[in-house]
C-alpha cells in the first residue's frame, strides 16, 4: 500500500465511482468527495466528504485535514446538461478547476489529474483520426470550458511547476454508476434497456459515429498516466486516447449477438448536433509513444462484459 493520501473530487459520478474503488487497492487513504452521496461500496470503503469544489476554503480544509498529496478532480457539468445550463457549466468547470489548481500549488499537492474530453474538438477539426494537435473550435459550453481548462493546466505546469496530467477521454461505457448528462450516454443506456426492456429509443441517429472506451480501459489509462515518470510526459494540456469507435446501429448489432430480439429505434434530439460537432475517431499515437497506452476492450468484448454485469 502506498502511503500517499489521495483525494477524488466528483467521486460519486460515473468515473469517480470506479476510480475511487480502484485507487483504494493501491493507496492507504483515498478520500471520496462530492456534492452527493456515493454508492455504498464507495461510502463504506473509506472516508467520504461532502464538498462543493466551488467552495475554495472548504477544499483547502479537506486537503489540509487529510494531508492530501494527489488529487483526481473529476467534478464537472457534461455536454448535454451544460447546453441546458451554460452558466452553471462554466462556473463548475472553470472556477472548480481554478480552485483545485490554486489549492494544489498553495498546499503543496504533488500530482493532479484532471480529465479533458473529445469535446475540445469542434466542427472544423478533422473528423477521422483527429490528431493531438489540430484546429480546435468547440461549439458547446462544455467543450469551450474543457479547452480553456487544458490551457490552464499547461499554464500551471509551465509557470508554477505543478505536476498536472490529463487525458481527453472519449465517451465512457460502464455499469456501476449512470451516465452524468453527456451526449455519449446513449452508449450506456442502450445496454440497460436491452437487458431489461429489449428495446431502446436512441437520441442520436443510427449512423452517428463517435469515439468510445470501456471504463476498465479508461481507469487503466488514468493510472498509467499518473504512474509514468514525469520526464515521459511531453503533453501537459491533455493527451488524446482512443479505444473503439462505433455508431448506434453497430452497438445494437453487437447486442443482438446476445439478445436476438433486441429492437432499436431513433428519435434524434438536440444532442445530435453536439455529436456531429465531435470527431468520429481519434489518433492517440502520442499517448502510445510517451507512456505505452494500448486499449484492451473492443466493441465485442465490452458488449459481452456490460451485458454480463447488468441484472435483469
Ligand atoms: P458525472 O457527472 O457522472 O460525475 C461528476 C460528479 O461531480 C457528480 O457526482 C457530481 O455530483 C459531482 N459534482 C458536480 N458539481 C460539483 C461540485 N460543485 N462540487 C463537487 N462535486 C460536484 O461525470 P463523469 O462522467 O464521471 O465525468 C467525470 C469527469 O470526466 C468530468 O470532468 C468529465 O468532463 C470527464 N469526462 C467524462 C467522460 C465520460 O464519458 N464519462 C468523457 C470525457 C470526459
Ligand atoms: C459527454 O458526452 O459530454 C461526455 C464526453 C465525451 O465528454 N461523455
Amino acid at each position: 500500500m502506498q502511503p500517499e493520501a489521495v483525494l477524488v473530487i466528483g467521486a460519486s459520478g460515473q468515473i469517480g465511482t470506479e476510480l475511487t474503488i480502484e485507487l483504494r487497492k493501491y493507496y492507504r487513504t483515498v478520500v471520496a468527495a462530492d456534492l452527493k452521496m456515493p454508492i455504498s461500496e464507495v461510502a463504506e470503503g473509506g472516508p467520504f466528504v461532502r464538498l462543493d469544489v466551488l467552495n475554495r476554503s472548504g477544499l483547502a480544509d479537506c486537503i489540509r485535514k487529510y494531508q492530501i498529496q494527489q488529487i483526481y478532480h473529476l467534478a464537472a457539468i457534461l455536454s448535454a446538461t451544460g447546453e441546458k445550463n451554460p452558466e452553471l457549466a462554466w462556473r463548475v468547470n472553470m472556477k472548480g478547476l481554478r480552485n483545485v489548481l490554486d489549492c494544489s500549488v498553495t498546499l503543496g499537492v504533488k500530482k493532479l489529474f484532471w480529465p479533458s474530453t473529445i469535446a475540445v474538438f469542434g466542427p472544423n477539426s478533422p473528423k477521422k483520426h483527429t490528431p493531438q494537435w489540430t484546429i480546435m473550435e468547440p461549439n458547446t459550453i462544455y467543450g469551450i470550458s474543457k479547452l480553456a481548462g487544458e490551457r490552464w493546466c499547461d499554464y500551471y505546469y509551465q509557470k508554477k511547476n505543478l505536476d498536472v496530467r490529463s487525458l481527453r477521454y472519449p465517451g465512457l461505457i460502464s455499469y456501476k454508476a449512470p451516465g452524468g448528462g453527456g451526449t455519449t450516454d446513449y452508449a450506456i443506456d442502450i445496454f440497460f434497456a436491452a437487458k431489461r426492456q429489449r428495446r431502446y429509443t436512441c437520441f442520436l441517429k443510427a449512423d452517428t459515429r463517435l469515439p468510445m472506451m470501456y471504463m476498465a480501459d479508461a481507469i487503466r489509462a488514468t493510472l498509467m498516466l499518473m504512474e509514468a515518470p514525469a520526464e515521459r510526459i511531453t503533453v501537459r494540456s491533455a493527451y488524446n486516447i482512443a479505444a473503439v469507435d462505433f455508431t448506434p446501429e453497430e452497438v445494437a448489432a453487437a447486442i443482438r449477438d446476445h439478445i436476438p430480439d433486441f429492437v432499436i429505434d431513433f428519435e434524434p434530439d438536440f444532442r445530435q448536433q453536439i455529436a456531429e460537432s465531435w470527431p468520429e475517431s481519434i489518433d492517440d499515437s502520442i499517448a502510445r509513444r510517451d507512456w505505452g497506452w494500448k486499449p484492451l476492450f473492443d466493441l465485442k468484448a465490452l458488449t459481452t462484459d456490460m451485458l454480463a454485469h447488468i441484472s435483469v
